[in-house]
């Protein structure tokens, strides 16, 4: 069946190119001043011409290279593209300030506005839906210690194919996706499956330079989370289980030390975690 799996992972690549464009992400931000884009603008043209020059490239090269970015373009896979080589260097720079939990990259798979499910939840699921059984639960509070009871928690997850709700088709729509406001004590806890180890699409442009390459595609198992508080900085996070195999060598390059869970046993087959979370006020 790898007709099936190339074509939904193809389908990934394209999905995630029409949810950036409909993310509303470009508002406000369409007007960068032209000394910044001159600055950033030439210092990535420079840096493309001095490995040009240091490794002479030759004109083989130069055309292998313009025919694969129009393919990252017609695949749909800017955004993953990006996500995954550049987007862990945008995020460090711009939460290195914070006193509170620490964050990591959104990724390509979000979508805002999933189904609202009341703490304790079960995100929804189908019902022989593949995994072993993974409760997260933990506090949200600000960094003086209070209890941020008007708290939400946006949790995301890959099945354990490694696919997304909303990227693939044959999913339920909201499947492992679910928007779970704290309860009056300012907790969460919920209910899902824990991830396999994921492999980011291959059969597309981004695949065919990590094959070209000789890297590989994985990144570690991983729960993706937003936390969010009015006043208080927007949280993007992932979460990680100890000893997997890919903690690091990420192709995202988005795994720290803070972000691993230390799941435990819970008797019934199933494990538990808790995770505490902390959020800075808004400047
Ligand atoms: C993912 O699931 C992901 O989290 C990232 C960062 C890139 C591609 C797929
Ligand atoms: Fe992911």
């Amino acid at each position: 069946m790898t007709s099936e799996v190339e074509a939904r992972a193809a389908d990934s690549g394209a999905g995630a190119t029409d949810t950036f464009r409909q993310s509303g992400k470009l508002q406000g931000e369409a007007d960068i001043p032209p000394e910044r884009v001159n600055l950033l603008a030439g210092e990535l043209i420079k840096a493309a011409n001095d490995v040009a020059e240091k490794h002479e490239v030759t004109y083989e090269e130069f055309n292998i290279l313009k025919a694969w970015l129009i393919q990252v373009g017609e695949d749909g896979e800017w955004p993953l593209f990006l996500d995954v080589f550049l987007e862990h260097t945008v995020e460090d720079v711009n939460t290195r300030h914070r006193e509170g939990t620490k964050g990591s990259i959104e990724g390509p798979y979000y979508v805002p506005d999933a189904p609202t499910i009341s703490s304790p939840a079960t995100l929804p699921m189908r019902p022989d839906e593949k995994g072993t059984p993974l409760t997260l639960k933990g506090s949200v509070t600000s960094t003086g210690g209070e209890a941020l009871t008007d708290a939400k928690v946006e949790i995301w997850l890959a099945d354990d194919e490694g696919f997304y709700s909303r990227f693939a088709p044959g999913l339920p729509e909201w499947n492992l996706r679910a928007t779970v406001p704290v309860d009056s004590e300012g907790n969460y806890e919920i209910h899902g499956i824990k991830p396999a180890p994921y492999q980011i699409p291959t059969d597309g442009a981004t695949g065919k330079l990590i094959a070209a390459a000789d890297w590989h595609a994985w990144r570690p198992a991983h729960l993706h989370i937003k936390v969010s508080a009015p006043g208080h900085e927007l949280l993007t996070q992932q979460l990680y289980f100890p000893g997997d195999q890919h903690n690091d060598d990420d192709i995202a390059a988005a795994v720290k030390p803070e972000l691993l869970l230390d799941p435990q046993p819970n008797g019934e087959g199933g494990e538990t975690a808790v995770y505490d979370y902390v959020l800075d006020a808004q400047a």
